[in-house]
């Protein structure tokens, strides 16, 4: 019972080449037509694997191979948007082995008893729209699907529309169906499956994640005849409310990390004091009440910082993802399963959001982690040998298929 690792380098290779960046990484964002056109190949392969494809109210698509009894599906899944100038691994390899796996099922006329789903979820990294996971939230429905519909992006453009102009705004319900199992494959994007010299990852659960808008109003005014006295200057208390962040992380310590990754200044010229600026803050920590005490602390920095300059903000708290742990079974049956592919492996916890996180609301779920070289994600350099996916690759087949039960 084996993957074929040159098919799955090769379709790693084909579909990494729509939104391929110059240098070798993935520019592939939600709903655009790049996304739709990796869609588009993703529903070709899974229609010549003679998978029955559907696409759900928010684009979800699943493509379910019959199973000998008409029980719940196994469903293994991830997605195929990336951030900008992403990698090529985030997400397309649990879907990719997810299609190896079904490939390899064929290849040796296997039956299940249960039937097994491929499963792509839209806007799983937030880059394009918020937040992230927006797709399996609404399907957990943790997310209101008019809320999802009405995320808009930058330029102001809402997800429905977009949805709709891809010609993936599917009829599904976008709703809970049961499942025997989620089974999530993705990179590790953290650097200890690499440093331990391991191939697999047995992922036990998912930090949690609180996502924060700040805008602070400041008052626009000429850079050369304003004295400094009677300045209100945003970006001066940004700095300071972003200096405070990496602080927060300083002193509480343990595993909470928290980023400051986006920055809008108002308006942005080298002559004019920033009337207005966004920043967004990321936090994340094992413990929900320590992200409870980090968001305290964030509050304090915030009024302080906007205080002392004299200026108004906003601070909007609009995404919170609980600390997640995953189905005992899933995550015993998926250590038997590295086990028997004969792969070094450990339990880990996941430092990153996933689909998986939201499936693990409504049903058991499980994910299989494979090294990231030198730890790097969510930027052009992430890499993962295919000796190690190959791993990865055979713990999933195996795995689902102790789940799916022969028929
Ligand atoms: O934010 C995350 O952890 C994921 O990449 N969406
Ligand atoms: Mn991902
Ligand atoms: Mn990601």
């Amino acid at each position: 019972m084996r993957i074929d690792k040159k098919r799955l380098e090769l379709s790693i290779e084909e579909l990494g080449r729509i939104g391929q960046t110059p240098r070798g990484g993935l520019t592939r964002l939600a709903l655009t037509d790049e996304d739709k056109r990796g869609r588009d190949w993703m529903v070709a392969r899974m229609r010549e694997a003679g998978l029955s494809v559907t696409v759900d109210q928010m684009g979800n698509i699943f493509g379910e191979r019959a199973g000998a009894a008409p029980l719940p599906p196994v469903m293994m899944g991830s997605h195929v948007d990336s951030v900008p100038t992403g990698g090529r691994y985030d997400g397309q390899l649990g879907v990719l082995c997810g299609l190896e796996v079904i490939r390899a099922l064929d290849d040796q006329k296997i039956r299940t008893r249960h039937p097994v789903t491929l499963a792509i979820f839209t806007n799983e990294e937030g880059a394009r729209f918020q937040p992230a996971m927006i797709a399996s939230g609404v399907m957990a429905g943790k997310i209101a699907l008019e809320d999802a519909y009405n995320a808009r992006d930058k330029d102001g453009i809402r997800l429905v529309d977009e949805l709709e102009r891809i010609g993936y705004l599917g009829a599904e319900p976008c709703v809970a169906r049961p499942f025997r199992a989620y089974l999530e494959l993705h990179i590790e994007q953290g650097p200890f499956l690499e440093e331990e010299g391991l191939s697999v990852g047995v992922v036990e659960g998912i930090v949690a994640i609180a996502w924060s808008r700040l805008t602070i109003h400041g008052v626009q005014d000429h850079a050369g005849p304003t004295p400094m006295r009677i300045r209100r200057d945003a970006l001066v208390a940004a700095a300071e409310v972003i200096g405070g962040v990496r602080q927060i992380a300083r002193e509480i310590g343990g595993d909470l990390v928290t980023t400051v990754g986006n920055l809008v200044v108002a308006p942005n010229i080298v002559n004019a004091i920033p009337g207005r600026v966004t920043l967004s803050i990321d936090m994340r920590d094992p413990l929900d009440a320590t992200l409870d005490r980090a968001r305290a602390r964030l509050e304090s920095i915030v009024r302080e910082a906007c205080e002392q300059e004299g200026v108004r903000y906003e601070l909007e708290h609009y995404w919170r993802v609980p600390y997640t742990p995953f189905d005992r079974d899933v995550v015993d049956t998926v250590e038997r399963a590295a086990r028997a592919a004969g792969a070094r492996y450990r339990r880990i916890r996941s430092g990153a959001g996933h689909d998986a996180q939201y499936m693990a609301a409504i049903g058991p779920a499980g994910m299989v982690f494979v090294p990231s070289r030198e730890g790097r994600s969510h930027c052009e350099e992430e890499f993962t040998p295919i000796a190690d996916i190959e791993y990865g690759a055979h713990t999933l087949l195996l795995a689902a298929l102790d789940l799916a039960g022969r028929a």
